[in-house]
């Protein structure tokens, strides 16, 4: 109950006390030159935060972005230095943008703090700061750099989610739709050279049939990764469905493309793939159709037509093996 916290604890409020105990421990950057003040204000925080004190505001910044920092609290009486510039640091750099900051000063700061928060602080602590007031808006900030990192997080896979195939890690079709267009348009503009090849595994199902869909699933991460590494980071790989891959190759000519074709092919054929925990191997070979953009080309529909029609000549001739 809150009023044992707050006596375990020996906060005076109730309610801080029983927010406290609710278990938030953030890691907390105290940029404080003065240490008599520091060790007040890191004593009273550190019940709760890993606390760790930095007089010096320009190691702060390099500290902030390197440590997995919660919050940063900057004093404005700093000797020499300018806490609200390393405000304004902070919250402009990428790698520390979502830290949370609080500034410390006394009354007559006002207009500093004023400028502070309009530059992006979260919070500020008038001086002399009273203990209970200290860990609350601190754990509010803290508690608010979480949820930020937490959104993020989840905004980033739900974004991963919508372009990726979660089981090779490859672009999906759907982005593999877009970007092509995009591709082909500048290249189209630029002049520049563009190729495109269609690649299906050789008798998929027969893997299926005789090791199982988890054993085909496995050659199919496989066979992914050989792709991704023959090709550049500017290529795009995405799985089209099934056991189809397509590679989008800018700034490649014919021979060059071919070229990368063939290396993928070898890399299947020549090691056999690793199935049921690698206790076992089996061989796997591919076709692969390439094609380059023309200049009469209308759009990339015309290039993939013609790695299409050029993988499927592969497999009526014999399979693993590139055609152009
Ligand atoms: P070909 O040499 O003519 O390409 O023969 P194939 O057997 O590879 O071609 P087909 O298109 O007949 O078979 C593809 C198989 O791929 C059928 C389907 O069950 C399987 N498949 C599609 N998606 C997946 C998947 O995500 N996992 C697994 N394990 N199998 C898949
Ligand atoms: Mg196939
Ligand atoms: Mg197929
Ligand atoms: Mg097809």
């Amino acid at each position: 109950n809150r009023a044992a916290a707050s006596r375990r604890l020996g906060i005076a409020d109730p309610l801080v006390a029983a927010a406290a105990e609710t278990g938030l421990n953030g890691r907390v950057l105290l940029v404080e030159d003065r240490v008599s003040v520091a060790e007040r204000l890191q004593s009273a925080l550190s019940a709760f935060h890993l606390v760790e004190v930095e007089p010096d505001s320009q190691r702060a910044a390099v500290r902030a972005a390197e440590e997995d920092v919660d919050a940063v609290l900057i004093s404005l009486d700093l000797q020499g230095q300018d806490g609200l510039r390393l405000c304004s640091q902070l919250r402009s750099l990428d790698r520390t943008r979502d830290i949370s900051v609080l500034l410390m000063g006394e009354a007559e700061d006002r207009g500093r703090i004023l400028r502070g928060l309009d530059i992006g602080a979260h919070d500020f602590l008038i001086r002399p700061i009273d203990r209970n007031e200290l860990l609350a808006r601190v754990r509010t900030q803290v508690r608010r750099k979480r949820f930020t990192d937490r959104l993020r997080d989840s905004l980033q896979s739900s974004m991963e989610m919508a372009v990726l195939d979660q089981l090779t890690g490859l672009h999906n079709r759907r982005f593999m739709d877009t970007r092509l267009a995009a591709m082909f348009d500048e290249s189209a503009l630029r002049a520049r050279a563009l190729s495109v090849m269609v690649l299906d595994v050789d008798h998929f199902k027969v893997v299926n049939d005789s090791w199982g869909h988890d054993a085909g699933d496995e050659v199919l991460k496989e066979f992914a990764d050989r792709v991704r590494a023959c090709t550049r980071g500017i290529d795009l790989v995405a799985r089209m469905g099934g056991e189809e891959v397509v590679v989008v190759l800018p700034e490649t000519g014919p021979k060059a493309a071919y070229a990368v074709a063939e290396r993928i092919r070898e890399r299947v054929e020549n090691t056999p793939f690793a199935i049921y925990n690698n206790s076992r191997e089996i061989p796997v070979t591919v076709s692969i159709g390439v094609a380059s953009r023309k200049a009469g080309d209308a759009s990339s529909a015309d290039i993939v037509k013609r790695a299409d029609d050029a993988l499927y000549r592969a497999k009526a001739s014999g399979r693993n093996r590139v055609i152009a």
